[in-house]
């Protein structure tokens, strides 16, 4: 069966495997915001885009993770709308895909994205926790003068009472770091996960509720993930975040929704948006075993 899209699909045609999906692909390509380095409206299209070159056999899991059903919405009419109109847009998207019984796989964009959705995860999920892979804490209240900033999200997310984690963590302003230690919050900055060889079984035992992972792509190292606006150094590389989502997706909680956010492709640096599709095609593996 093969459907034509004007949009690009994950994993291409072969994501066309004609079983009922579980898992939905929204694609929300928001830059509203953005304060050095342009471009994560491309983002989501460079994912999709890359993914087709994926091996639909998992090398490690040993299965075709694709067999699980997985469908690509068509990208959200995002450009030229404000950020609020946006933040409702894919607030009601998430939404529509829960109520659905769909897992969600957002699409950035830059990381303001995310406070709609985990809105809308919150009301499927009363006790949530956000696990945040980031170089940024994301904690001011407002920056260059809306609240409505990827520099914020995560204060949106802690004004809303969800518990969280923060993990990458490796550049903030005073103020940011002020109000961590007034809020006794801990997050795991780079120099942690450094020093704490046990740091994933410490996140682990702080989560008491289903998770939802937002990957700003900044909080991988450079190296491997060069086509974002702060390459800030010293991030997590390729095998940290697969222990850590394979713990997450493991968890005695779970996983309930995910999203990847802030890669800005630029040329010469391919390899950043398949890094990103392969981090997304694992990760649902760890969720949806399939008969091998
Ligand atoms: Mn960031």
């Amino acid at each position: 069966m093969k459907t034509a899209t004007d949009y690009p699909l994950f994993l291409g045609a072969e994501s066309e495997v004609g079983v009922a999906p579980r898992i939905a692909v929204l694609s929300a390509p928001l830059a509203a915001t953005v304060s050095w380095g342009g471009g994560t409206e491309e983002g989501p299209l460079a994912i999709l885009q890359a993914s087709p070159a994926l091996e639909v056999f998992d090398d490690e899991l040993l299965q075709e993770t694709v067999q699980a059903g997985i469908v690509t919405r068509p990208p959200l009419a995002l450009a030229g709308v404000s950020s609020a109109e946006a933040c409702r847009l894919i607030k009601a998207a998430v939404a529509a895909e829960l109520a659905a019984g769909l897992f969600p796989v957002l699409l950035g964009g830059e990381h303001t994205v995310s406070g709609p959705a985990v809105a809308a995860m919150r009301e499927k999920y009363p006790d949530l926790h956000v696990v945040q892979v980031d170089a940024h804490l994301d904690l001011r209240e407002s920056y260059d003068g809306t609240r409505l900033s990827h520099a914020c999200v995560m204060r949106r997310v802690a004004e809303l009472e969800i518990p969280f984690s923060q993990v990458g963590i490796r550049s903030f302003s005073r103020e940011e770091w002020e109000l961590v230690g007034e809020r006794h919050w801990q997050p795991f900055t780079m120099a942690r996960i450094l020093e704490q060889s046990d740091w994933l079984e410490q996140l682990l035992a702080e989560i008491k509720g289903p998770v939802y992972l937002t990957v700003d792509v900044d909080g991988l190292d450079p190296t491997i993930m060069p086509a974002t606006g702060t390459p800030e150094p010293g991030g997590l590389f390729w095998g940290e975040i697969i222990a850590l989502t394979r713990a997450l997706a493991r968890g005695p909680h779970g996983l309930v929704g995910l999203d990847v956010v802030e890669l800005a492709p630029r040329p010469g640096a391919e390899h950043a948006a398949f890094t990103a599709a392969k981090l997304i095609y694992r990760t649902l593996g760890y969720l949806f075993p399939v008969q091998k």
